[in-house]
């Protein structure tokens, strides 16, 4: 008889995500769904608005990637109308989107994802000096280190035991036969989460000075929303600038520092996880960080492809605007197309709710019906993988130095080959390594901007198109992005001035993604196979494998289901 072990709400992800995992008679996944149970609607919100205004609407969408839905919006937008933006607007997007990835990265590797590694409670048998030579040997260059400090963090976690009162911690598997990192480990572990946690308030200050606040920072259809004059203090001048460089090096420092350091050293502990939880093994990245304009993808930083079949000797071309390559499906989904339709591309795509599912509370899912609000993306038919692997992985199988180097030198520390990439522990460490690249890639940004700015070129915006009397009557534009959790695609048809449609096609849409019309199963879905368990009872398994990806079913299915939300259970049946 086989077991299904349900996880609702799967948590430390962003909005609301059930998984249920079916085992065989050994207590290995067989089988698995991945259901989003919320549904926004920020695209039918949008339908005859000024396509001016999508972006604010559109960066609401999420608080966690708090800016990316602004950038792809503007950039769909100016795709449509025709409008190439000022190079300190490119600039300043770049090292917004760099942020973003550094602040997202960091926050999900100590505060989401390394309860799954790490044990907290275990951290009360370390010993503060054998902690304070590990930390130093691990991460040299990081200031603070004493057995001292190791001594202060270890009495703070043991007062917050001892209170039994663990809040937020509350609900973890501590002493689960899965974790296998030394007490020592554990305590600096828990020691860099509280240090993560204060340093990355400071670094999205870069946000704030470019786009006014954060979350949520300000955009602009043809270029960003700060003015720039180096003689004045009413906008950015030298002093902001100078604050902005002290930020990212503040940025390099703990990501070279502790972040990679630590990644390492918890990957050495769990070779076994390069072996579980690889998936598909397609990948896709529409590239980004462009260096001269989005419309040249030669150019860009992070190069656009596709991988099939783990296949890293060719790269495939992705085109956004092709009917035949980007569709959506919603066989498995709780959506209805039009006209009997079964897949369509963003450009036609539709967005309307048609819950079918059981009424809430279940026990379980039909997954040979429709079983959740996420549509099923899908390239020329395939499922595809997206985010820091497949950005990894397009880049080394490109070619491109940079990338390779920081792949190579990771795999020959932990004595791996490029085939452990296909893991979950890969997707784990290709998020920490591309965090290093754009670390290092947001001082070059950052130098860029100070060349152009010196050489006398002050203009942040192009407003020639800000009237829509200047648009063409009836256009269409796409706004590719790679946001932290991957490919990410906004389309636009513009009509009259007003938007007459406005498709969204989201990372997590493509990696949580219920099976096709085809039966092929999303990126989640299929990692799962094959992993055993230790104690389905507590399945720490499944979200190691999930917290990989870095879910986010609030960007996924873009007014919560009013009923009916369990809160904090995991059903084991
Ligand atoms: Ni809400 Fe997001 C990112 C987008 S979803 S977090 O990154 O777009 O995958
Ligand atoms: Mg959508």
């Amino acid at each position: 008889m086989s077991t299904r072990v349900v996880v609702d709400p799967v948590t430390r992800i962003e909005g609301h995500l059930r998984v249920e995992a079916i085992l065989d008679d050994h207590n290995v996944i067989g089988d698995a769904i991945s259901s989003g149970t919320m549904w926004r609607g920020i695209e039918v919100i949008l339908q005859g608005r000024d396509p001016r205004d999508a972006w604010a609407f559109c960066e609401r969408i999420c608080g966690v990637c708090t800016t990316v839905h602004a950038l792809a919006s503007v950039r769909a937008v100016e795709n449509a109308v025709g409008i190439t933006i000022p190079k300190n607007a490119e600039i300043i997007r770049n090292i917004m989107a760099l942020t973003q990835y550094v602040q997202d990265h960091v926050i999900h590797f100590y505060h989401l994802h390394a309860l799954d590694w790490v044990d907290i409670v275990s951290a009360l048998k370390a010993d503060p000096a054998a902690t304070a030579g590990l930390a130093q040997k691990v991460s040299p260059s990081w200031p603070t280190s004493s057995p001292g400090y190791f001594s202060d963090i270890k009495n703070t976690i043991k007062k917050f035991v001892d209170s039994g009162q663990l809040g937020i911690f509350q609900n973890a598997y501590w002493g689960h036969p899965a974790y296998k990192l030394p007490p020592e480990a554990n305590l600096m572990a828990v020691a860099h989460y509280l240090e993560a946690l204060k340093w990355q308030k400071e670094v999205i200050k870069i946000h704030t000075i470019f786009g006014g606040k954060n979350p949520h920072p300000h955009y602009l259809v043809g270029g960003v929303a700060c003015a720039i004059n180096m003689q004045g203090d009413n906008a950015i001048n030298m002093e902001r600038l100078e604050y902005v460089r002290d930020l990212i090096k503040g940025a390099q420092q703990i990501v070279e520092g502790l972040y990679v350091p630590d990644l390492m050293a918890i990957a050495s502990f769990y070779p076994e996880w390069t072996t579980y939880g690889g998936g598909i093994g397609n990948y896709m990245a529409y590239g980004d960080i462009p260096q001269n304009g989005i419309n040249d993808p030669s150019h860009f930083r992070f190069p656009r492809g596709i991988i099939l079949n783990k296949n890293l000797s060719e790269v495939l071309p992705v085109d956004l605007a092709d009917a035949n390559q980007i569709q959506e499906q919603v066989d498995h989904s709780w959506y209805k197309y039009p006209n009997g339709k079964k897949a369509l591309h963003p450009w036609e795509g539709v967005t309307d709710p048609d819950y079918t599912g059981p009424q809430p509370p279940y026990a379980q899912l039909d997954e040979k019906a429709t079983y959740s609000f996420v549509k099923a993306p899908r390239w020329k038919g395939h499922a595809m993988e997206v985010g820091p692997l497949a950005r990894l992985l397009v880049g080394f199988a490109s070619g491109r130095t940079d990338i390779k180097d920081v792949v190579v030198d990771a795999l020959g520390k932990l004595k791996l080959t490029p085939a452990a990439l296909f893991s979950t522990l890969g997707r784990t460490a290709a998020r920490g390594l591309e965090t290093k690249l754009a670390a290092g890639w947001l001082l070059e940004e950052y130098d860029r901007l100070i060349a152009n700015l010196k050489a006398g070129d002050t203009v942040t915006a192009d407003t020639k198109f800000w009237d829509p009397k200047t648009w063409p009557a009836d256009c269409k534009g796409f706004g590719p992005e790679e946001a932290p959790r991957g490919a990410l695609g906004h389309w636009i048809h513009i009509k009259d001035e007003k938007i007459a449609n406005y498709q969204i096609v989201v990372p997590s849409t493509w990696n949580a993604s219920p099976k096709d019309g085809q039966g092929q199963r999303g990126a989640y879905e299929a990692a799962l196979i094959g992993t055993p368990m230790a104690d389905p009872k507590r399945p720490v398994e499944i979200l190691r494998t999930i917290h990989s990806f870095d879910p986010c079913l609030a960007c996924a299915t873009h007014v919560t289901s009013p009923d009916g939300e369990t809160l904090a259970e995991v059903v084991v049946r």
